[in-house]
């Protein structure tokens, strides 16, 4: 295996420079290996892969549209603008450098100066990869006034680099591909995804037009993410459903030879902080060095401001980073040449010298910032100044509480815990309502299922302080069930359950309760959804039943479906019962169909997408009623689900 890090020279790119490494059999062999899973978001990564190709040739400045198209068939159609790629000859392997870079794995050229190539960081494969995982492929390159064209099937080539036209002046690639349903445990793709991750892409290298068009089913829809402002207005979408605290989103960026620094950030009246970092477009969900650096620059020249303009006496302590914090949304992106991404999912930046660059920038930026916008500053400071209160009065209260309820020798009267002390094998389930509640204690397999009944409303902590929140009973009977306690004292190794099942109606009331704690858990224990602790159970919709079998489904379709396969079979006039809530289950049948591991279906909670997360929930959970109506009217009752 060749792998000498080749430059390239007089800026010419040359097919030597491409590294070449292995054939594509093993990608397909272990699809898991290069793509991380092969599922929906397997199948979705496939897309960001090959866009990634056209953004690192706009950031290197040679290409500014980015055309995506969802087609009829659930293929996939990219176009830029950009140089083409390359199709000289490769000297040793005598083929076309765009055959190479489609069919070895690990082949890629270098960008050398001027650009930060995206596609070499958290998952970058390559073309290679996205070529072995789809039935159908083809490249089309535009370059010297001639269109060059191959096509490829699973990996393998089925024709030669030919020229099939001629395009003038025009430059540009085009790729067609339709994912491996041998591979994929699925291949229909979801616009809101592919929205999702090609905004971010916009709003991360300004300038660039992303086009996203779907060509299926009846709704054709067309989006272009095209954004000037680059990440400023990334804040400004941001807090579309929240309330600012001061008029400005604060901006400003630091380009050097091989690092470039971007932020932007606004404050709002909300209770939490949301910090979005990136380096090289990849969102550092661990952090890393770029959010140390900002962080401890804020609280720096937070505090120093608020003492020089005396809103902060010199008897006062210093404000706290958190209470600062409080409200903000802000996005940090980095770009660098050699990013280093650690930790355990590979996307928490290592690179030192990127915290005293951030760290510098800001308290210069940000200083100048407060200094000269004192009108502005002064709210700022002031929200500070109400968190660190508001903190104070939790930290009492929670002192108190820890005497009584939240003490994890006194669990709550309502739980009827499971006897198992392991918590790898016990489970809770949280259920609505008394009757299902009552259901559950019956029905359940007392070894591993415990069950907490709720009564009440769930308090919206999108709207309350954490006073107020350790004021509620049911939060603080989760709390306490739980075992791992609130805040800054959170301890994930104290979880007496490593799962914590929603059980509630497959209707709107229902939604609304899983969203309430999802809410809460999302915004005030998210180790808890990270660590995978968190799902949904999924209740019948229907049984139906002739003679004496039974039979439940838990979707229209599948509900459709078993009706239509029994009048196949003759068995016509069954009986069909439609569930409108748990409560009407008897003990055996909630057992049956939803608790039983054997036959139920969970479904698990995961945050894919922190960003689309947060604004789901305040969309959801917020002040401003038409975006949540809109918001609800779309999504129905999946929306809560599909994070
Ligand atoms: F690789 C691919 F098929 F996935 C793909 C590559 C897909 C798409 C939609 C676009 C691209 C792509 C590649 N767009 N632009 C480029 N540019 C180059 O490959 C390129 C062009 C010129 C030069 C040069 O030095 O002259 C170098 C490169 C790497």
């Amino acid at each position: 295996m060749a792998s000498e890090d080749i430059t390239r020279k007089n800026g010419e790119y040359n097919a030597e420079q491409i590294q070449v490494l292995e054939g594509l059999e093993p990608v397909r062999k272990r699809p898991g290996m290069y793509i991380g899973t092969t599922s929906s978001r397997g199948l979705h990564h496939l897309v960001y892969e090959i866009v990634d190709n056209s953004v690192d040739e706009a950031l290197a400045g040679y290409c500014k549209n980015i055309h995506v198209v969802i087609k009829e068939d659930d293929s996939i159609e990219v176009t830029d603008d950009g140089r083409g790629m390359p199709v000289d000859e490769h000297p040793k392997m005598h083929k076309s450098a765009l055959e190479v870079i489609m069919t070895v794995l690990h082949a890629g050229g270098k960008f050398g100066e001027g650009g930060y190539k995206v596609s070499g960081g958290l998952h970058g494969v390559g073309a290679s990869v996205v070529n072995a995982l789809s039935e159908s492929m083809s490249v089309e390159s535009m370059r010297d006034g001639k269109i060059y064209r191959q096509e490829y099937s699973r990996g393998k080539v089925l024709t030669p680099v030919m020229v099939v036209g001629e395009c003038g002046r025009k430059t540009g690639t085009h790729v067609t591909f339709k994912p491996d349903p041998e591979i994929f445990d699925e291949t229909v793709f979801s616009f809101d995804t592919l929205e999702s991750r090609l905004r971010e892409m916009a709003f991360l290298n300004k300038g660039i037009k992303i086009i996203l068009e779907d060509e299926r089913g009846p709704k054709k829809k067309k989006e272009v993410y095209h954004y000037e402002g680059g990440i400023k207005e990334y804040v400004e979408f941001q807090n579309k459903n929240k309330t600012p605290i001061h008029p400005s989103i604060i901006y400003y960026e630091s380009i050097k030879k091989d690092k470039e620094v971007e932020i932007a950030m606004q404050w709002t009246d909300a209770y939490t902080e949301n910090i979005f970092s990136y380096a090289n477009n990849i969102n550092t969900v661990e952090g890393g060095a770029h959010l140390v650096g900002f962080k401890t620059a804020i609280t720096k020249v937070v505090n120093d401001y608020a003492r020089k303009a005396k809103l902060l006496k010199e008897k006062d302590p210093d404000l706290d980073g958190n209470d600062i914090r409080e409200g903000l949304t802000a996005i940090v992106s980095v770009k660098l040449t050699e990013p280093q991404f650690e930790g355990q999912t590979k996307t928490k930046l290592g690179n030192a010298d990127m915290r005293t660059l951030v760290d510098s920038v800001t308290k210069e930026e940000l200083m100048a910032f407060l200094e000269e916008n004192p009108a502005q500053a002064k709210p700022i400071v002031e929200k500070a100044l109400r968190a660190f209160r508001a903190r104070e009065a939790a930290r009492k209260a929670r002192d108190t509480v820890r005497k009584g309820a939240l003490e994890s020798s006194s669990l709550p009267g309502k739980l009827a815990d499971c006897s198992e002390k392991d918590p790898a094998l016990s489970e809770i389930f949280i259920v609505e309502g008394d009757s299902a509640g009552g259901s559950a204690k019956e029905g359940r397999d007392r070894k591993t299922q415990a069950i907490l009944p709720l009564r009440g409303k769930i308090l919206n902590v999108e709207k309350a302080s954490q006073h107020k929140m350790l004021a509620s009973d049911t939060i603080k009977d989760m709390i306490t069930a739980f075992g791992c306690g609130i805040g800054e004292k959170f301890d994930i190794n104290k979880l007496r359950y490593h799962k914590i099942i929603i059980m509630s109606d497959a209707d709107v009331d229902g939604a609304h309760i899983r969203t309430l704690m999802l809410t809460l858990f999302f915004r005030h224990m998210p180790q808890l959804i990270e660590g995978g602790y968190v799902y949904a159970a999924q209740p019948p919709l229907f049984r139906v039943r002739v003679g004496k079998d039974i039979w439940y489904t838990y979707t229209d379709k599948e509900q459709e479906k078993l009706l239509a396969d029994l009048a196949k079979q003759g068995k016509t006039k069954p009986e069909i019962q439609r569930y409108k809530g748990l409560g009407e289950m008897d003990a055996t049948q909630l057992w049956e169909t939803t608790m039983d591991p054997k036959h139920r279906t969970l479904i698990q909670i995961t945050i894919d997408d922190v960003a689309r997360a947060d604004q789901i929930f305040t969309t959801l959970m917020g002040d401003s009623v038409p975006p949540r109506r809109k918001f609800i009217e779309e999504n129905a009752q999946y929306a809560v689900l599909d994070l």
